[in-house]
């Protein structure tokens, strides 16, 4: 009787698990980047968007930042932080931030909006020539890529081409990315009028390296997403976050969602019959604007949420830099 209850019990547990995932079983809670003394990293820029990638290939995942200048400008930059300690246990210390150059000298970003303007980078080899390269979205006029030139992996130059012209200069036209085709490699997602349509540049391997590039030829070679229902507005990542996602038929992303009447918060989406479903609230803020991507900052293979946010108070508070760890199962 005993062994027929637990069977029971079992079969309804695996019933259970199949009908309905649980997201926030995927990642740990939000913790806050800092040195190896534990002071946390704040970057004092306004509306940080952080993407983890090993910069100076020493095999120690970086962070890259977009980010403005302060909290009282429409104008920003990148900055490489470099990771002093451990994949475990990172270590990122703002006075190593080195921040992006052209051969002209720094690279500025106009972003048109102080509030509503941001700068949303993926750091990746475009041409897989071993040096790590940046496409990213001014989310007001025009996305560029940044090409490393292979001179200085802590202090790397870059020299910037356009990726594509918006469809028009709007506020709100922001970016995600993640793999939107399931074909393991890694997209570039243009989400205009903040979220309203969802428009896919298709990453491809490079050619004899590890790189990735995106389709070429501007807005005419992205695929519109037929996506209705209920949708992130900013900063949509999809990865197989649970590792079921493909049997089940559907696309799994996390973003940042803004409900009736709310704030902004970073939520966990599935995408079934092109129609997108909000899951879970994975995280609420500490500052306002949350800005994320999900890349891996430990390497374990499983890809965590990193974001950052702040606008105009307390921004010590509001400009550090947090990572949710992707736990799986
Ligand atoms: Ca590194
Ligand atoms: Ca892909
Ligand atoms: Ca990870």
């Amino acid at each position: 009787m005993r062994c027929l209850t637990a069977c029971l019990l079992l079969a309804a547990l695996a019933w259970s698990a199949r009908a309905e995932l649980d997201p926030k079983a995927l990642f740990e809670a939000p913790v806050a980047l800092g040195d190896a003394s534990g002071q946390p990293l704040i970057s004092g820029k306004a509306q940080g968007c952080p993407y983890a990638a090993d910069f100076n290939a020493d095999g120690k995942v970086d962070l890259v930042l977009g980010a403005k200048d302060g909290m009282e400008t429409a104008s920003g930059g990148l900055w490489l932080i470099p990771n002093r300690g451990t994949n475990e246990k990172p270590a990122f210390a703002w006075s190593d931030a080195w921040r992006v150059k052209l051969p002209e000298g720094d690279l500025g970003v106009s972003c048109g909006c102080k509030s509503s303007g941001q700068v949303q980078p993926v750091a990746v080899d475009l041409n897989g020539d071993g040096y790590l390269d940046i496409a990213y979205s001014d989310t007001y006029r025009r996305a560029y890529l940044l090409l490393n030139d292979g001179k200085d992996r802590e202090h790397p130059t870059f020299t910037q081409q356009k990726f594509f012209d918006m469809e028009k200069t709007n506020h709100g036209m922001y970016a995600g990315g993640g793999d939107w085709n399931g074909d393991g490699v890694l997209d570039f997602l243009h989400m205009t009028f903040a979220g309203a349509q969802f428009k896919v540049f298709k990453g491809a391997p490079v050619e004899g390296g590890k790189g990735v590039k995106f389709a070429e030829g501007g807005l005419p070679a992205a695929e519109v997403l037929k996506i209705t229902g209920e949708k992130a507005r900013k900063c949509a990542w999809a990865w197989d976050y649970s590792g079921t996602a493909k049997q089940r038929g559907v696309v799994e992303y996390v973003g940042v969602f803004r409900p009736e009447g709310g704030r902004e918060e970073i939520a966990f989406f599935e995408v079934k019959d092109g129609v997108s479903r909000k899951l879970a609230t994975l995280a609420q803020t500490a500052g306002q604007t949350p800005l994320l991507t999900a890349s891996d900052l430990n390497a374990d293979g499983r890809m965590d949420i990193l974001f950052s946010c702040g606008l105009w108070r307390a921004e010590t508070e509001h400009t550090k830099v947090w990572v949710m760890y992707g736990k799986g199962e």
